[in-house]
């Protein structure tokens, strides 16, 4: 069981934490964990290395983000450190015809759907407003980044909601039931709308998995402010069942998620996971968390980092240097193909902005884009 902090809105004690893989990587099986353990069986050695890979690729890709901001590349930087074990597992635990409504944190489920991340660079130096289309097929039903706390809870209800009318939940074919997986953090959990979501989710039993990442922290604000129970108890008021795991431990991710989305594909209803996990970076780049966090608390949860714990893991079963090895090479030539790409970046037509706003041509709009083209076009003929 991981010790309590003085930022856990509870002692960790007093709560049923499902883990199988302590900080210092050992496989243990504790009463809570039981009922997820067979989702563990299937899991090949293969897939193990799997999580791994992507764990290390996302962080160096972080790492990467974060340079490239600071480079003046980026307007903005959202870290994903600390957090890989929750999003990997969880990520692998759903299937192609899932979909899954993102915050705007989840850098390694998008990798691990398929995304090319390089649109989560284009996203925050500008030159989107979406960063991808959700309904290409290539992109893995990862809907997109929504920066509006907690609005998309709502967004994925709905989703949910339509995928019940379209006969795909409850068929007993693993091919076509599908379910909807939503992340948000910690703060989210205080916004009306995902208080909504749970009352509409629970009151259809749509087939929604809401995975919270509680990373502790809401910009400056910490957990314990933003409640007074452990937050997997909210959900329960609202009638949805609920578990909390070690988020930094990629096995429970991902055996809770894969069983929780295997019972909301079958029509049991939703779910709420609650995922204690510690955002090891700052908020995003225009954060300085040196302001407001306790140095002793940080440290702690970076001796419980989730990749070091999981390498640990993998050497115990017999994985050697030239695995580890390797792996950091890929994550190496990844970072620098997102820089290499990153750097040729241009500038789309500024009429562009306008594109996506609603679904069909809007008269009002059009106006707007040719007035905005015929402005920026004056500044050329007057250079002329
Ligand atoms: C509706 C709304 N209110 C306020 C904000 C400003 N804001 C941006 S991030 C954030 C904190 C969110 O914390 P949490 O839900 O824990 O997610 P984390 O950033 O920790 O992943 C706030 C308040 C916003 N983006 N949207
Ligand atoms: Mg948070």
């Amino acid at each position: 069981m991981a010790p309590s902090t003085s930022l856990d809105p509870m002692p960790a004690e007093s709560t049923p934490t499902v883990q199988f893989l302590t900080p210092e990587g050992e496989l243990v099986t504790s009463a809570p964990a039981e009922e997820y353990a067979p989702y563990l069986e299937r899991l090949t050695d293969d897939d193990l290395r799997a999580f791994y890979r992507h764990m290390a690729v996302v962080r160096r890709f972080d790492l990467e983000g974060a340079n490239l901001q600071r480079q003046g590349e980026m307007a903005l930087w959202v870290p994903s450190h600390g957090q890989e074990a929750a999003q990997v597992g969880s990520a692998f635990a759903a299937r192609t015809q899932d979909h899954i409504f993102p915050s705007y944190r989840e850098h390694a489920v998008g990798l691990v759907r398929g995304i090319d991340v390089l649109s989560i660079v284009e996203l925050l130096r500008g030159n989107t407003h979406g960063g991808w289309d959700p309904t290409d097929p290539t992109n893995g039903n990862f809907h997109g980044y929504c920066l509006v706390i907690g609005s998309h809870s709502l967004h994925a209800t709905g989703y949910a909601m339509g995928m019940q009318r379209d006969g795909v939940v409850g068929t007993g074919d693993p091919e076509v039931d599908a379910a909807v997986l939503c992340y948000f953090g910690d703060g989210a959990t205080s916004q009306g709308d995902v208080s909504e979501a749970f009352v509409f989710s629970a009151s259809s039993q749509t087939p929604n998995v809401f995975f919270l990442q509680n990373n502790h922290w809401a910009i400056s604000v910490p957990v314990r402010v933003q409640s007074r129970t452990p937050l997997y108890l909210r959900s329960r008021g609202f009638g949805i069942p609920s578990v909390q795991i070690d988020g930094n431990d990629v096995l429970a991710s991902y055996a809770v998620t894969a069983k929780h989305l295997d019972d909301a594909r079958s029509g049991k209803g939703p779910q709420f996971i609650e995922a204690l996990t510690y955002r090891v970076g700052a908020h995003t780049s225009s954060d300085d968390p040196t302001k407001y966090r306790d140095e002793d608390v940080h440290n702690l949860w970076v001796s419980r980092d989730p990749i070091t714990r999981f390498e640990k893991y993998l050497r115990a079963k017999g994985e050697g240097d030239a695995y580890f090895d390797e792996v950091r090479v890929e994550a190496d030539d990844f970072a620098a193909d997102i820089r290499r790409r990153t750097l040729v970046l241009e500038a789309p037509p500024i009429g562009t902005m306008f594109d996506h706003v609603y679904s069909e041509p809007h008269p009002v709009l059009a106006e707007q884009k040719l007035w905005l083209e015929r402005y920026e076009a004056s500044f050329e003929e007057e250079q002329a």
